[in-house]
Formats: C-alpha cells, structure tokens, sequence
C-alpha cells in the first residue's frame, strides 16, 4: 500500500505496449522527473525549458550512447498527474526500452506500480475516481459505444451530477444535525418538504443511471443475442452469414447443433454476442436432449432472441403457436422467415400476415442488412446514442444500489415522521455511498483496489 513517502517518489514506467514497436515512450512522473532524465541527457538543460516543450539528444550511460531520443516536458502542475511529467520517446527495441528505465532507476527514479500515474493524478484532483476509472475502460474499450460510454464518463460525466446532489444533501443533514442541538426548542430548519423533494429528484437520478447499468454492461461486454428456432430452420447458416466464415457447422439433417457456438459481431459500432443454439423439438436422443434444455435456458438469459422459422416447411398456424410460447418469455425477440428463395410469391405473401415478420435468406444472403437494422433498432440504444450517462462499472453499480436504498430509508423515515436522529443517519448513510462512486469517500482498499486493475505506466 502507498505511503506518503511512497507519493514522493518519482516513478517510471514505459507507457506503449511491451514489444518491438517503431518508437516505445518511457514516462516519469515526480518532484525529480525533469532533473533524473537531465542527468543522462546529452543536448539542452532541460531543468530551464519551459513546459510543453520538445527536445532532441542522446540518453547516456557514462559514456555510451544508449539511444538518441526526443523529450517531451511537462512542468508541474501542468501534467496528467500534476506533477513534473517527462516523456521519453526512444527506439522501441526492448533492449533500449528496458536499458533507459534502468538508467533512470539508477538516477532516482523507481518503478511505477500498476496504474499508479492515474492514481497520481486523482489523489492531486486531476480527476475523480469515476473519471478515473474511466481511464482504464477507455483503455480497454474496443468498440465504438463502449469507447463513447468510456469517454462520456472521462470527461465528467454523471460525476458533477452526483457530486452537486451529494452537495445539497449534506447541507440537509448538517440542517438536521443542527435541530438535534436544538431538541428542546422544537425548531425545523430543514423543511420536512424540501427534504422529500430533493430525496425524490436524487432517487431519480440514481434509479436511471442503476436502469443504465444493465444497457452500460452489453455495451462492455457485448449484447447477449440467442439465434432459437426448430431444428434445420438455418440457425447455424445465419451465424455463418453474420460472421462470414464458416463457423458452425450447417447440414441437412435436423439436431445437426447440440453445443452453443458463440461468437462476437460489431453492428454499427455495438457489440453483439450471438449464440447458436440446438433446434427445439422432441429431442431424439440424451445428447439432443441435453442441448434443447439448455437452449431454452440459453434463451431466457438473453438480451435479444432472434428466432427463426422455417418458410419451407411451417404452416401460419404453426409460427403463431410458436410466436405465443416466446411472447411469454418476457425476452424482446425477432420474428424472422428464413429460406425465402425457395417459397412461392404467393407463399409470401400469404406470410406477411404474420406482424413484424423479416423474411431472409440465410443461405443466399438475402435481406441480411435489413436484419441487422431490425436487431440495432430492438435493443434500444436510443439513451446511449443521444449521449445520456451510462454505468458501465460493476463497483459504481453497487454504490448506487446502496444509495437508493439509504434513501428509501430517508423517504420512509420522512413519512413515519422518525426522530431526527434516525433521519440524519440514513442521510449519512446516502451520503457516504454517493461519497464512493466520486471518490470523496474513500478507503486505502478501495483505491488500492481500483487501481491494481490498471496495467504499468497508466
Ligand atoms: N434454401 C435454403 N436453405 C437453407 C437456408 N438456410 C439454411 N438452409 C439449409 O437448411 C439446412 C439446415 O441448416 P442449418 O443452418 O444447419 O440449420 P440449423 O437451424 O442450424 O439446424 P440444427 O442445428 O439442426 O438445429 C441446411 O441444409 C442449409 O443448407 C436458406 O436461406 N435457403
Ligand atoms: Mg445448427
């Protein structure tokens, strides 16, 4: 665990990915950074140049020349970490890279832990912890929603937000703080009214941003989509044709899929998490068996079922009955026709009295985009599009599942007419857990926790 010795330190670290690489960039950050890398820095003093500043020389070791490099200065407090930040971008051979941080650790210097620059930067208040976290989602990001969800939040997002609300509520509590020295008077400087009206708003904010979570964590980790129909319906030909590779293996004989197959497609910048599934019907065999049962578990954990009929062989009447056992699931779902080039017009159009059916061929590669409009357009990301604030972080969640709670408690105890006492302590309670997600609140564990997730040299 750090100490304040530890925050005196100047630490090291390289900041590109380990690897060869054109150029590998080595940071330091402390009191000591600028004055460490001057020490073995042939070309300008760099201890006089004025921030945002670059510099080209040679880095040394005694007399040899360990690489020739370009410095970029960043004097305190006008760095990431708000502290003197030098950048070293040297050749990215691994043999330098490792050979320049030794020589800065022999200058004073010592090795960064992981995400100890970030955690600079939030003790200094470069950012709170919610920002910070956000750093190392971005880092991670590798879609287009969960890099905007990322950088949303980088940049401020719900913190301010929560921070102004936490702001009003402790001036309540310190209101009601105050009748409690003022009991035998029977006095109410904080309006019983007010109170109920700034928990309610509150209660609000933190309600939707828990909703958001569950749409902030597909957006992480990719939406759960089930493809579900009868056996031979195309099941495993639509994942090929999504994926375009020949994934899963297609045949003409029914139960060919007994194991899920899953795999990850980008549609307009969302990731979607498709599984293939075993065809539901009597199963003909144990293993069949098996593989139906957990289809249907498969789908009830879904986010989105995208369920297939098979055009060529079902009647109206069978896709309805069909239709009626998935409205019961309470799982948003897509009617989807497959096999349309082998059934007549007629046929056709005798099937489009069935409602919101897309018909397609997965084997021919008909109305696929069509389809991928359908799934953008079911899960709903209108929220996230128009830039609301998303909970993408499991710890943030659970911080705000506390909080509602507290304040169900301040409403009820408001309602019950409680003692003040009473109220003040539920209202610490709200407090301290809005107080975490920002970081105003915060234990060594908790940081030590959340910044151990980061890698060296973040
Ligand atoms: N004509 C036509 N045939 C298709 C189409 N899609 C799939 N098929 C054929 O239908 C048969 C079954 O396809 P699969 O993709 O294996 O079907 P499945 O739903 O995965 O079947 P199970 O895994 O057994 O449940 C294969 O012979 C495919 O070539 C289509 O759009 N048109
Ligand atoms: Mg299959």
């Amino acid at each position: 665990m750090s100490t304040i010795s530890d925050q005196q330190d100047t630490i090291v670290a390289l900041s590109t990915p380990p690897g060869v690489g054109a150029i590998g960039v080595i940071r330091l950050s402390g009191k000591n950074a600028i004055e460490i890398v001057n020490n073995v820095f042939h070309g300008k003093d760099l201890t006089q140049q004025p921030s945002h500043t670059l510099h080209f020389g040679s880095l040394r070791d005694g007399k040899e020349i360990v690489d020739e490099v370009v410095v970029s200065l960043f004097v305190e407090p006008h760095s990431y970490t708000k502290e003197n930040v030098v950048e070293v971008s040297c050749h990215g051979s691994n043999y330098i890279l490792q050979r320049a941080i030794k020589l800065f650790i022999k200058n004073g210097a010592r090795l960064a832990q992981p995400g100890e620059f970030t955690r600079r930067a939030f003790l200094n208040g470069q950012f709170d912890l919610a920002q910070a976290e956000a750093v190392a989602d971005l880092i991670h990001s590798d879609n287009e929603s969960a890099h905007m969800a990322a950088m949303n939040q980088m940049r401020g997002g719900f913190s301010e937000k929560i921070r102004n609300l936490r702001q009003e509520l402790i001036h309540f509590a310190s209101m009601i703080e105050l009748e409690l020295d003022f009991s035998e008077e029977d006095v109410e400087f904080a309006s019983r009214d007010d109170l109920k009206k700034l928990t309610n708003n509150i209660l609000k904010v933190v309600t939707d941003l828990i909703d958001s979570f569950n749409l902030g964590n597909v957006i992480k980790n990719g939406v759960p989509t089930v493809i579900a129909g009868k056996p031979n319906a195309g099941k495993s030909t639509l994942l090929n044709t999504l994926l375009n590779e020949e994934k899963a293996i297609v045949s003409d004989i029914p139960g060919t899929t007994r194991d899920f197959i899953e795999d990850e497609i980008h549609i307009e910048g969302v990731s979607f998490r498709f599984i293939d599934t075993a065809g539901i019907r009597e199963a003909k065999d144990k293993i069949e068996a098996i593989g139906v049962s957990r289809t249907k578990e498969k789908m009830l954990q879904a986010s989105l079922i995208i369920y297939l009929f098979d055009l060529s062989q079902e009647s109206i009447a069978e896709i309805n009955k069909e239709i009626n056992i998935l409205e019961n699931l309470g799982i948003p779902f897509i009617k989807v026709g497959n096999k349309l080039d082998v059934i007549s017009k007629d046929q056709q159009s005798e099937f489009q009295s069935i409602e919101d059916l897309i018909m397609i061929s997965a084997g021919n590669k008909e109305h696929i985009e069509a389809l991928k409009k359908k799934i953008i357009d079911k899960v709903n990301l209108e929220g996230f599009k128009t830039g609301n604030t998303i909970v993408t972080n499991l710890r943030h969640y659970e911080s705000l599942v506390n909080t509602q709670k507290a304040l169900e408690d301040v409403l009820r105890g408001i309602d019950s007419q409680a003692s003040n006492d009473l109220l003040a302590l539920d209202i610490r309670q709200a407090l301290h857990f809005l107080g975490e997600i920002t970081g105003e609140i915060t234990t060594e564990d908790l940081l030590g926790n959340i910044f151990s997730k980061f890698c060296i040299g973040k």
